[in-house]
C-alpha cells in the first residue's frame, strides 16, 4: 500500500517533471532555486533550516488551477483529497482593486504538522464565478455555463481511484501508479483546437475567464519552488536574462524575521496552440497561459499579526521598496524585530518546547510565557506560513493577464463566501487561523504537562 502523503509527494514530482518538459524557463527557476537554497545553507548552516528541513524546502511546490463549476471543484476535491490534501482559507479576488479576475479561490493543503513536514505540496484552486453580473451579463453567463456543464475534465476512472485512495489513506502500487498518471495527464496544456471565436468573446470580459471557459481542459498554470533568499534569486533571474515582474509582493525585506510570504513571477513565453476558425479550419495562434512563480516563507501570523501586517502594507502601498523597509524598520507601529516580540505580543505562531537539560537554578516556571522563554523553560520554534496572500495573488493573476478585462460595478455582484464556497466543494473549508492555533496550543500543553503547570 501507497499511504496518501507518498502518494502526494509522488504527484508533486511529477508535475514538477511534466511541466519542466513543457515551460523550458521553470527548469531553469528550480536550478537557480537550488543555487540559492544551497548558497543559503552554507552561509547560516543549520539557522537556514529554522523554517523547515532543508529536504522539505527542497521538495516544496504549489500549484494553481482554475475550474468552471462547483461540480468540478468537487471533483478536484476528491482528487486532493486522495493525496492528503484539505480545503483551506477562502479567497475572493473579484473586488481586488487592481484586477478584475472573476473567480474565488481556495487552496488545497495538507493540514497536520507532521504532514506538511514531509510534503506540504499545496495548489492555489480558483473557480469561475459566471453568476457574477458584473463580469458576465445573463446571456453570456448562461452560453458560458451551458458550454461547462459540457465538459469533462477528469475521467470517471481516476475519480474512482480517488475515492478509494481517500477512504483507504493509500492504494496498492498498481492503482497508484494508474492514479498518478491518470491525475497528471488531466493537469496538462491541452493540444486540442480552442473554439477561437468563444475565446476571443470571454477574453473580452477577462484573460481568465477565457483561460477557465474557453477551453474543454485544465492545466496547471505554474509550479511555484521555494527558495530561503528570493532576493538572490530575483538577481540571479535577473542576470540570465529572464525578466522578471518589477517587483517581489509582500513584505520588504527587513531585519527582523521573515512573516508570511514574499513571491514574484515572470511571463511564460507565448506557446502556439490550434485555433478552430468559424469556418472550421484550423489555423496556429499563441497563447500565454504559463508562467513562472517563486517564493519565500516566513512565520506565521496571528490574527492581530495579520492585521498589522495590513496596515503597514496599505502604507506602504505607493513607495518604492526602500521606502516600506524604512517603515518596517522605524515606525513604532510595526513589527518587534525578533521572534521572541512576535511570539510574546501574540503577533505569530509558535510551537513550545520544555526545555529538558535547563540548568536548575532554583527557580520554578511560572505559567507566563514571556518568562518561560526568558528563563529557558521554553524554546519557541516559528510555524511557518503554508497559505497565500489575496493581494499577492491578484498580483500574480494580473501580472500574467493580457489585456485589462472589464467589470460593471453597476450590475449584481454574486454573493460568495467562505461558507458557500464550502458548500460548492461538499466539504468544509478549513479556518486556517484555527489550524495553526490548534498545533500552537497542543505545543503549550505539552509544555504544562511537562514543566507540571496549569494551562499557559
Ligand atoms: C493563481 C494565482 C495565485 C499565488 O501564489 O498567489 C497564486 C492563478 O493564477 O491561478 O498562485
Ligand atoms: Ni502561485
Amino acid at each position: 500500500m501507497i499511504p496518501q502523503r507518498r502518494l502526494r509527494a509522488a504527484f508533486a514530482r511529477r508535475l514538477s517533471e511534466m511541466y519542466g518538459q513543457e515551460v523550458p524557463a521553470y527548469r531553469t527557476l528550480v536550478e537557480v532555486s537550488r543555487e540559492v537554497n544551497d548558497a543559503v545553507l552554507a552561509r547560516l548552516g543549520g539557522d537556514a533550516e529554522r523554517l523547515g528541513s532543508i529536504d522539505r524546502v527542497s521538495a516544496e511546490r504549489h500549484g494553481a488551477i482554475r475550474v468552471g463549476t462547483p461540480a468540478e471543484l468537487q471533483q478536484v476535491a476528491r482528487i486532493f483529497g486522495a493525496l492528503g490534501m484539505r480545503p483551506v482559507g477562502f479567497y475572493d479576488l473579484r473586488d481586488a482593486a487592481t484586477s478584475a479576475v472573476p473567480v474565488v479561490s481556495t487552496a488545497f493543503r495538507p493540514v497536520e504538522a507532521d504532514e506538511l513536514a514531509y510534503n506540504p505540496f499545496r495548489v492555489f484552486t480558483s473557480m469561475l464565478t459566471p453568476a457574477d453580473r458584473r463580469f458576465f451579463d445573463p446571456d453570456l453567463g448562461a452560453r458560458l455555463t451551458a458550454f461547462l456543464a459540457a465538459r469533462e475534465l477528469f475521467p470517471p476512472e481516476l475519480l474512482d481511484l480517488a475515492d478509494r485512495a481517500e477512504l483507504d489513506g493509500g492504494l496498492p502500487e498498481q492503482a497508484a501508479e494508474r492514479f498518478l498518471d491518470l491525475a497528471a495527464r488531466s493537469f496538462a496544456l491541452s493540444t486540442e483546437p480552442i473554439d477561437k471565436s468563444w475565446y476571443e468573446t470571454l477574453e473580452q470580459v477577462s484573460a481568465v475567464a477565457a483561460d477557465i471557459g474557453g477551453v474543454a481542459s485544465t492545466h496547471i498554470n505554474h509550479l511555484t519552488p521555494r527558495v530561503l533568499d528570493i532576493d538572490d534569486l530575483y538577481r540571479r533571474m535577473t542576470e540570465r536574462g529572464i525578466t522578471m515582474i518589477d517587483k517581489i509582493q509582500g513584505p520588504p525585506r527587513w531585519s527582523g524575521p521573515d512573516v508570511l510570504l514574499r513571491q514574484t513571477s515572470f511571463r511564460a513565453l507565448a506557446e502556439p496552440r490550434r485555433l478552430r476558425l468559424p469556418d472550421g479550419r484550423v489555423e496556429t495562434g499563441a497563447l500565454r497561459v504559463r508562467f513562472g512563480e517563486v517564493e519565500a516563507r516566513g512565520i506565521a501570523l496571528t490574527r492581530a499579526g495579520r492585521e498589522r501586517y495590513d496596515a503597514l502594507m496599505t502604507r506602504t502601498d505607493t513607495g518604492a521598496p526602500d521606502a516600506a523597509r524604512k517603515i518596517w524598520e522605524d515606525d513604532p507601529e510595526g513589527f518587534p524585530a525578533s521572534e521572541r516580540g512576535l511570539a510574546v505580543e501574540g503577533l505569530g505562531y509558535f510551537t513550545y518546547h520544555a526545555v529538558t537539560d535547563r540548568a536548575p537554578d532554583g527557580r520554578r516556571p511560572s505559567a507566563d510565557l514571556a518568562d518561560l522563554i526568558d528563563q529557558g523553560w521554553v524554546r519557541p520554534e516559528p510555524i511557518v506560513y503554508e497559505d497565500f496572500l489575496p493581494r499577492s495573488a491578484a498580483g500574480i493573476f494580473q501580472s500574467n493577464l493580457t489585456g485589462e478585462g472589464r467589470r460593471d460595478d453597476s450590475r449584481d455582484a454574486a454573493g460568495y463566501d467562505a461558507d458557500r464556497l464550502a458548500e460548492a466543494i461538499g466539504r468544509p473549508v478549513l479556518d486556517p487561523y484555527a489550524l495553526y492555533q490548534d498545533i500552537q496550543d497542543r505545543s503549550l500543553e505539552e509544555v504544562a504537562r511537562a514543566l507540571d503547570l496549569p494551562a499557559i
